[in-house]
Order: C-alpha cells, then sequence, then structure tokens
C-alpha cells in the first residue's frame, strides 16, 4: 500500500462497515444534498512527476463558496498555506497563477476579513498521516460560469509555510508546491 492509498484508507476510517469507503466528497458535504459542487480542481505537484496530491470542491451555499478538499502526502502536523490566484495556470511551477485573486484590489489579510483578497484561505495543518482538509465558506468568490468574483478557470496554489495573514502581497506563504486548475464538473 503506497502512502497515497494509506492516506485515504484512513481518510474512510470507521464508516468503512456501515457505508464503505466513501470519498473526502461525499464525507465533507453538509446541508442540501442536492446542492453539489459545481467546481472541482486536482491539485498536483509542480515539480518532479507531478504527483496528484489532492482535491478540492467548491458549490456554492448561502452567503458564500463552500471550498472543501484534502491535501495529501505532508509531513505529519505541518502547516502549509493554500489560496486562489487569479489566472488559471499551473506553468513555470506554478508562477503562471499570478497573485491572489484579487478583483476589488484589496490588501491580502486573513481569509475572513471582507476587505481582503478574494482568494485568500485557511492555511491546513496535516493531521499524523501526512493529510490536511479545508472545509471553509468564502464570502468574497462565486461559482458561477464567469463574472468578475468567478473562480472558474482560475487557480490554487499551494505553499510550503505558513500564511501571516499579514505580509503584503501573499501572506510570505513560502514557495509554490502544488497547483490545481478549477474546473467545472
Ligand atoms: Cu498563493
Ligand atoms: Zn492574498
Amino acid at each position: 500500500m503506497n502512502k497515497t492509498m494509506l492516506a485515504s484508507a484512513l481518510l474512510c476510517g470507521s464508516a468503512l462497515a456501515m457505508t464503505g469507503c466513501q470519498t473526502v466528497e461525499s464525507q465533507m458535504q453538509t446541508g442540501n444534498p442536492l446542492n453539489q459542487p459545481v467546481l472541482k480542481s486536482t491539485i498536483n505537484a509542480v515539480t518532479g512527476d507531478k504527483n496528484e496530491v489532492g482535491q478540492m470542491f467548491l458549490r456554492p451555499v448561502d452567503g458564500g463558496v463552500q471550498v472543501y478538499g484534502k491535501l495529501m502526502n505532508l509531513q505529519p502536523g505541518q502547516t502549509v498555506s493554500l489560496h486562489i490566484h487569479e489566472t488559471g495556470s499551473c506553468g513555470n511551477m506554478g508562477k503562471a497563477a499570478g497573485g491572489h485573486f484579487n478583483p476589488d484590489n484589496k490588501p491580502h489579510s486573513n481569509p475572513d476579513d471582507m476587505n481582503g483578497h478574494a482568494g485568500d484561505l485557511p492555511n491546513l495543518t496535516a493531521n499524523a498521516d501526512g493529510v490536511a482538509t479545508i472545509n471553509y465558506v468564502n464570502k468574497k468568490i462565486s461559482a458561477a460560469d464567469a463574472g468578475k468574483y468567478s473562480v472558474n478557470r482560475l487557480a490554487f496554489i499551494v505553499h510550503s509555510g505558513v500564511d501571516d495573514y499579514t505580509s503584503q502581497p501573499a501572506g510570505n506563504a513560502g514557495d509554490r508546491v502544488a497547483c490545481g486548475i478549477i474546473e467545472k464538473r
């Protein structure tokens, strides 16, 4: 069993006997089951063999867009940062994704600050198995196909370090280590 398989088996946990091994997608959905994720992103490392290291899902909810998913193959206890960047390209080791999605020309901030970048998201910390999850409602983005606040065809970037939510322009979050294009499901 490789590390990725191990992580996903552990994530399934005790639900296994009752319901089979659910995906992180179905596990993390809350609220109206008819309101399915409309956008998805497969996150791949930007170096080496560009392994898949995670998946993210987005769906509209009251007051914002729920962003949920997981990152794998981290060090146990490692904290990394995640943002939505303004360009839907993972080229040039993630640099092609550009800066943080920022349709209203705000400063970088903590993700709950309505006066911050729309693309700012909370830091994620890995569990003992190197898996980190996120389940966060972003109130500054849209999951619509298009429009000023739409994140369709933009990109997630994972950074190796912790976002301090303060430093400009990007929280001193460290190198870009993984990237995923956000696409319609
Ligand atoms: Cu970033
Ligand atoms: Zn930012």
